[in-house]
């Protein structure tokens, strides 16, 4: 897998971060090597986990998306792409735990991602985060890229629970969410985005007929302590710097093949 050598953020950049909520896009890999990976994660997405997880798994996840960094090394490698790591590294510091990492795979027809902030959903305490969206897929408006609204992580919205046709349990409350301020952020493979627990995003149904897969990782500084863990398996690997606080599981062991 070609890499991108890794780049710090300029303080301007930071700056933008904490204004909008989120920032980028940015390559982490080349378009080519990306397209070249898509029949190993088809793969990875079609084989379940080992070992498979029994219980403990949130609202309506598919194991065979989530976490496999704790199974797959490719999917560690994805999750952990140098160039998205110190990126991260410009806005948190040096320290980084990672928590999750979700393939978010939604074919032709997948339901609706309603309008949330992640903070709502996890049981981090305090539910302090930065997550990257890398784009396995070219994203576009036309297949349910990801829409955010800048600004929008300045206030905490209540969520209520949301209509049966989306893929979560719960959503912002509309009457707080002006869907015309909404950005679509297009991707090209190998591209991604950070964002941070705040900010409000969504994806639409996907009414095309291409494939729309991204992968969201989760990242926190050792200071945040998990609160429940998703699987007994569920460790987080140090990805940068020390964990000094020693709050949560952190013995990890590289999984071995793809
Ligand atoms: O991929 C999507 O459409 C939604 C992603 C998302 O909700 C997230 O990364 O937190």
């Amino acid at each position: 897998m070609v890499t991108f050598m890794p780049t710090a953020l300029s303080p301007d950049q930071v700056a933008q971060f904490h204004q909008q909520g989120f920032l980028g896009p940015f390559d982490a890999m080349p378009i080519s090597d990306m397209l070249g990976l898509r029949g190993a994660v088809t793969t990875l997405l079609q084989t379940s986990p080992d070992p498979f997880p029994e219980e403990g798994w949130h609202g309506r996840l598919i194991p065979r998306h989530h976490n496999r960094f704790l199974d797959s090394a490719l999917a560690y490698r994805l999750s952990t792409l140098p160039e998205m790591v110190t990126k991260m590294t410009s806005i948190t510091g040096d320290d980084l735990l990672l928590w999750r990492a979700h393939f978010f795979d939604k074919g032709p027809g997948a339901k609706e991602i309603p309008w949330h902030q992640d903070y709502n959903y996890w049981p981090l305490e305090p539910p302090v985060i930065i997550s990257a969206w890398l784009a396995i897929d070219r994203v576009t408006r036309d297949n349910a890229c990801l829409q955010v609204i800048p600004g929008s992580h300045r206030k905490l919205l209540p969520h209520i629970k949301a209509t049966p046709d989306m893929a979560f349990l719960e959503m912002a409350d509309p009457e707080y969410v002006d869907e015309s301020l909404a950005i679509d952020i297009e991707l090209e493979p190998g591209q991604f985005i950070l964002f941070n627990e705040r900010l409000l995003h969504h994806s639409e149904v996907n009414r095309s007929s291409l494939p729309r897969c991204g992968l969201s990782i989760r990242l926190i500084p050792p200071i945040v302590r998990v609160l429940q863990y998703d699987a007994q398996n569920h460790v987080l690997p140090i990805v940068s710097g020390q964990d000094k606080m020693r709050f949560n599981q952190t013995d990890f062991k590289m999984p071995k093949g793809g």
